[in-house]
């Protein structure tokens, strides 16, 4: 059977290292596999479930767009688009609301993370979050969605949402039960300041992350003033298991190296951080510095990108649309 993979990216900000390795580098393998169609949606729909600057949103979806190509998407073998551009997206997710519990909803632990002490001040948009990822990957009759660890939650909760409705409606199999791909080591890169907290976008602290566009200088600034701790690095990952920031930059260097820990700690084993960080920062820029690049050099172009938007638009619409006529059927309107 074909695999069908959705995955989606705010475009609340500078795309960073968590970013790429967490999802965009897998989602460039994804579209080069064979028997294997790829969707990749910039969810702006989501963004606004925190308050955003409506000039900056739509500069941000843009650049999303050219840090997907410039990381190695391809719109001819990947349909790249925007959610806001297909309102099937809306559409269902409302029908979907109404299948889905409260009590479902209420146990989301990234509304408790994101709404924070306030609840009550947070969006209604934000609480309803999972049920908008839902639509999103069941419209596409996704079969596999890759996500970081975090996402998780969402995904088992799309799998309730979708078999409830199945059962409600006696429409068997209508939609898809999709399965979660969450790579076995480094989904969840942490944040260089802190490393028990997920490097994130919206961390007050540019010095947290490494952004997919920050010059060679920046980077080099960022992994020098990175936390570390007093002791040399271990020989066996055992030894990194309370040591969260060494654990970080030994994840950060195994992954981008393609590699495992083991090869990496075999390398740095009774060394000091100095010397990991000498080859963390070669490696960073080696790796980074050319979709750096090519990111500023689509950023130039935004004809270009608005005609690959458009063009994904075209096909995403085509594929949901179908959908949302038969849920409409069923749900007897
Ligand atoms: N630190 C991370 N390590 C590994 N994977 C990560 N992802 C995000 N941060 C890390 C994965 O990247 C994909 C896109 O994420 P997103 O932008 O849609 O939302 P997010 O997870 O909320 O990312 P941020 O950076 O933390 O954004 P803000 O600050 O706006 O909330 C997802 O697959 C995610 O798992």
């Amino acid at each position: 059977m074909k695999k069908k993979i959705f995955s989606g990216v705010q475009p609340t900000g500078n795309l960073h290292l968590g970013n790429y390795l967490g999802a965009i580098k897998n989602f460039v393998n994804f579209q080069n596999q064979e028997n294997t169609e790829c969707i990749y949606c910039v969810v702006d729909l989501h963004a606004i479930t925190t308050k955003q600057d409506p000039q900056e949103l739509k500069s941000n979806v843009r650049d999303t767009v050219a840090a997907f190509i410039a990381s190695g998407l391809n719109q001819k073998k990947s349909i790249i688009f925007n959610q806001s551009a297909v309102s099937a997206h809306s559409e269902c997710a409302w029908v979907l609301g109404c299948s889905s519990r409260m009590g479902w909803l209420n146990r989301m632990t990234q509304f408790k993370e994101k709404a924070g002490k306030d609840k009550e001040k947070a969006s209604i948009g934000l609480y309803v979050y999972p049920i908008l990822m839902a639509a999103d990957i069941l419209l596409y009759n996704s079969t596999h969605v890759p996500v970081g660890e975090d996402q998780k939650q969402h995904l088992e909760l799309t799998r309730d949402i979708a078999q409830k409705f199945n059962i409600d409606f006696e429409a068997k199999n209508f939609f898809i039960l999709p399965e979660p791909i969450i790579q076995k080591d480094f989904s969840r890169i942490m944040s260089l300041k802190d490393g028990t907290k997920k490097m994130s976008k919206s961390d007050p602290s540019d010095l947290s992350r490494i952004n997919l566009t920050d010059s060679n200088d920046e980077i080099s600034i960022k992994i020098k003033k990175a936390k570390t701790d007093s002791h040399p690095l271990p020989d066996e990952k055992n030894g990194l298991a309370k040591r969260p920031e060494a654990k970080n930059l030994i994840g950060i260097f195994s992954s981008l190296n393609n590699q495992d820990v083991d090869k990496t700690l075999n390398e740095f084993s009774g060394k000091n951080f100095s010397d990991l960080k000498i080859k963390l920062t070669e490696l960073i820029i080696e790796k980074i510095s050319p979709i750096s690049s090519e990111i500023k050099k689509l950023k130039m172009d935004e004809n270009l990108i608005d005609e690959i938007l458009n063009k994904g638009a075209l096909k995403a619409d085509e594929i949901a649309s179908k959908k949302i006529k038969e849920l409409k059927k069923i749900v007897g309107f």
